[in-house]
This record gives C-alpha cells, structure tokens and sequence, in this order.
C-alpha cells in the first residue's frame, strides 16, 4: 500500500496519460466483486477519452450480465487470441480483486510475461509481489469499494457517472451478501451514500442480481437444504455437498449455487459451513463463517485455497467423498469450545 497519497496519484496519473491503451482484468470465476470493479474503471477510463478493454479468465454468471459494458468483456476461454493481443498492446494492466498469479487461471503466463505497467487494487490478504504499484485495504469491504476510493484519490470523480456507480454498488453488494458481512467498516457506507448521489437504482440491482433465478435453481437450493445439508451441533458447523449426477438432476447452469454456502449459517449455533461442488477434475470448496473463525486459514492449510477470515475457498483432488471425511476429521482440530 502507497501512503504518500501525493506521489501515488502523480505515479498513476503520468502512467495513464502515457498509455495508449488500459487493461482491466480480473480473477478466475469472476464474482459481482470482479465484474463490477472492473465495468467501473472501464466507464471511468471510456468517460476520460481513454481506450481500455475489460478481460476476464473465463465466462461469468448471467446475473451479472446486464451490467452496462457486459457486452462489450472479452473472455480469454473463449476468445484467446484477442485477449492475447490486447494484451500484448496494452500499456497499463490493473489487476483486480485478486492478489496472486494462480488466481488468473489460464491467463497466467501471459500476464506474468505482459510488458505492461501494473497496477493492483485488491481487499484479499497476503498479496504477492506481482504488480509494480499497489492499492491494498485488507479491511475494505470490496475492490469495488476501492475502486471508488481510487478514483477518489487519483482523479476525477466527476467522470463517474451513474454506471461507474452502478458497477460499484454491485460489486460492494455482492462481497458484502447485501451489507451482512465484510460491512462493518463506516467508509463503505460513505462509498455507498456518495454513489446513490450519483443517481443509480439501488432496488432494481438487488432485483437483476438476486431475483433472477430459475426454477431449477430454486428446487436444487431446497433439495440441498431438505436432503444435503448436514449439520454438527457439537462444532457448530454444517456442510453441503453437491455431485455431478445431481447438477444434472436440477439443470444447474454456471451461477446456481451461488450463496448456497451461506444458508446454514443461519442456524442457530452454526458459525463455520463449507459447501463442496463436485466438477469433472476436482471439487470445489467454499467455506463461510461468523466471528473470530479463520476460514482462509482453515482453507490454505488443508485446500489448497484461501480468501478473506469469514469467506475463502478452496479446491481437492480427491473423491467428493474423501473430501468430505478429510473436512470431517479436521473439526475437532480447528474448532475449540470457546471459538
Ligand atoms: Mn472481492
């Protein structure tokens, strides 16, 4: 993090006016928090008479596709070239929301061998040293948040109109599950009073995120609390597994099990829950938790993973089934009566 917030602002300001073209970029299975940070800067840039792109390692869910500027993503799986030559052209690369190389799947070679000037902006702990200049806020709600703040500290928030808000919010929505974790912090909530100034609809983007599912969906989140869900009193902990078969079962598209993690902490007692998602090569793991339980560390110990204190992820090789009685075995290990 760059405290001189002086020679922050003259080092990116000199780097923007002297390239041509500006990338924006984001983690692998971009999240409302990916898409939303980098729509913003993207409309900011567009509004300042900047040429910028926005690139992302793989496709996204379609709860975040009426974002204005969606259209307009190039997605490096399903359009490698393009992606690759833009680039190669580009003269600042900002990374954002995420902090590590792995984490741009596999756009990492080309990114690390990128020539570009590199600018982070990220609330993940732990960051590598994989951009020239950095604007961390570990405590931020979201790099949405951040993105605001950035723009804020280097620029023009007259350039950010209501879509640049728009996106935002969105993204500060969605790390947040709607201002009911990673919210505590009173800056986010002048972030937010400052964008509802700039005119946008905060109803009808609760509505297009979270009130755009499908049938399927909704009976595949009943089935997983009815028939999967499985709980341990005596951890105050709960997890819910998801195979393949049944994927299949309710027609589950990409963006169906979103938030799936978070319903059995609403039980009382239940303070740490995993949910794992069986996939063709591997599972994958989502841990969430409240209070002092550390999931990232929970997560990067034992799965190859990590995140945030109460929300991480993780992935394992191994069987759904194997995964699930390695995740079983380690609760009497990391949970103490007075966590
Ligand atoms: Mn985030």
């Amino acid at each position: 993090m760059i405290t001189d917030n002086l020679r922050f602002k003259k080092e990116v300001n000199s780097r923007i006016s002297g390239s041509e073209e500006i990338v924006l970029l984001s983690h692998v299975n971009p999240d409302g928090d990916a898409i939303g940070s980098a729509l913003a800067l993207y409309h900011y840039f567009r509004n300042k008479g900047k040429k910028c792109t926005v690139i992302m390692p793989n496709d996204y869910p379609d709860y975040l596709k009426w974002l204005p500027g969606s259209d307009e993503i190039i997605i490096f799986t399903k359009a490698k070239n393009e992606a690759e030559n833009v680039l190669n052209r580009a003269g600042i690369i900002f990374l954002l929301d995420f902090n590590s190389p792995e984490r741009a799947g596999k756009f990492m070679d080309i990114l690390l061998s990128a020539d570009a000037f590199k600018i982070m902006i990220d609330h993940h702990p732990d960051p590598t040293d994989m951009a020239d200049i950095a604007f961390i806020d570990t405590l931020s709600s979201s790099t949405s948040e951040l993105v605001y703040r950035f723009i804020e500290n280097t620029g023009d928030l007259g350039m950010a109109d209501s879509d640049v808000a728009a996106c935002i919010y969105t993204g500060i929505m969605s790390d947040t599950g709607s201002f009911n974790y990673n919210s505590s912090q009173s800056e986010t909530y002048r972030v937010l009073s400052e964008l509802l100034k700039k005119g946008i609809d905060k109803d009808y983007i609760y509505s297009m995120v979270y009130d755009n599912f499908s049938e399927s969906r909704m009976k595949l989140l009943g089935y997983c609390l009815n028939e999967k869900m499985v709980v341990f009193p005596e951890y105050g902990a709960a997890y819910i597994s998801l195979t393949i078969e049944e994927k299949k079962r309710y027609n589950y598209i990409r963006g169906d099990s979103e938030g799936f993690v978070n319903y059995p902490l609403s039980i009382k007692g239940v303070d740490f829950v995993a949910f794992f998602m069986e996939n063709d090569d591997h599972v994958k793991l989502s841990f969430r938790s409240k209070g002092k339980f550390d999931t990232n560390v929970f997560a990067s110990e034992n799965f190859n993973g990590g995140g945030h204190i109460n929300a991480s992820g993780g992935e394992s090789k191994q069987s759904i089934g194997d995964t699930i009685n390695k995740f079983v075995a380690l609760l009497p290990q990391y949970i103490t009566k007075d966590t």
